[in-house]
């Protein structure tokens, strides 16, 4: 049977305001970093950790077969997939810009995306030191607390505020840091706010005419790009392609055509970075 997807919202608001809670009230003054990832600058804390374990245990007394993907703990098919049809997944960023975090910037969420057999049905994107909760359903819309959402009127890209994030390999970020220097001067700023479920949450409330960023995961965008395209936005990749790893974009649909052709004008969808 196919779950209510307004239940489903419901319980991943439950879950990511508990586990924002958590993250706010028991960030230890001395807060480290527990592990790295991918290079020594691409952290995890102790309160990732705390708060995905939190989100999981408080779904899975309401739902115990569904399944899970996680940045910190990983996929877990549960036994939903057994029953086929209606196949629930939770995408769990438990702290999105963790590295805010860790530096105490305000700028970081809890996001949580709810799948029913492969297609993102919910998301619940949550920045308590912002005061905020964005919220969408499909087909149904977009919410930042109690506002609906809608994107800016579509611009011309020297007018267009753009935000951008950076990877963690030095590689990488030489290549990232090139495009977006080469970009500056043809848009009206650009901004570097550390969180992607924000940054695509920021297109759907129309305090960012587009973003873009290539090495985001799943986890990253799954919630936050339900919100933006439910508000009006295009969220897609290079060429027609879905949001992936290799880039995800997301404007409205006048300004995304024209952010989309500057970046393949500087190489931003070659695949050597
Ligand atoms: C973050 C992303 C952000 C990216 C950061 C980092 P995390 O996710 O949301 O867009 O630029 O480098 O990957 O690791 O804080 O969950």
């Amino acid at each position: 049977m196919t779950p209510d997807p307004w239940k489903l919202l419901e319980l991943a608001r439950a879950a990511a305001s508990e586990a924002a809670r958590l993250a706010v009230e028991r960030r230890p003054a001395d807060l480290g970093v527990a592990d790295t990832k991918s290079s020594p600058t691409d952290v995890v804390t102790e309160m990732d950790t705390a708060a995905e374990a939190l989100i999981r245990e408080l779904i899975l007394e309401q739902r115990p077969d569904d399944a899970f993907l996680g940045e910190e703990g990983g996929a877990d098919s549960g036994r939903g997939a057994e029953m086929g049809h209606g196949a629930v997944r939770w995408v769990i960023d438990p702290i999105d810009g963790t590295v805010n975090y860790l530096y105490d910037l305000p700028h970081w969420s809890v996001s949580v995306g709810v799948e029913v057999d492969g297609v993102t049905v919910a998301g619940v994107v949550a920045a308590p030191r912002l005061g905020e909760v964005y919220t969408a359903v499909r087909g149904a819309g977009a919410w930042c607390n109690d506002t609906r959402l809608r994107v800016r009127p579509a611009t011309d890209l020297g007018s267009a505020l753009v935000a951008t994030g950076f990877g963690y390999r030095a590689e990488r970020r030489e290549r990232q840091g090139a495009i977006a220097g080469a970009l500056l001067p043809r848009v009206r700023d650009i901004r570097r706010n550390g969180s992607a479920a924000l940054d695509l949450c920021a297109v759907a409330a129309g305090r960012l005419d587009g973003y873009y960023e290539r090495g985001t995961h799943h986890w990253d965008r799954c919630a936050g790009t339900l919100i933006a395209i439910e508000a009006g936005a295009v969220v897609e990749g290079f060429h027609g392609a879905a949001a992936s790893e290799q880039m995800s974009i997301a404007a409205p649909h006048g300004t995304f055509s024209a952010l989309h052709d500057a970046l393949v004008e500087l190489g931003a969808d070659d695949d050597d970075y």
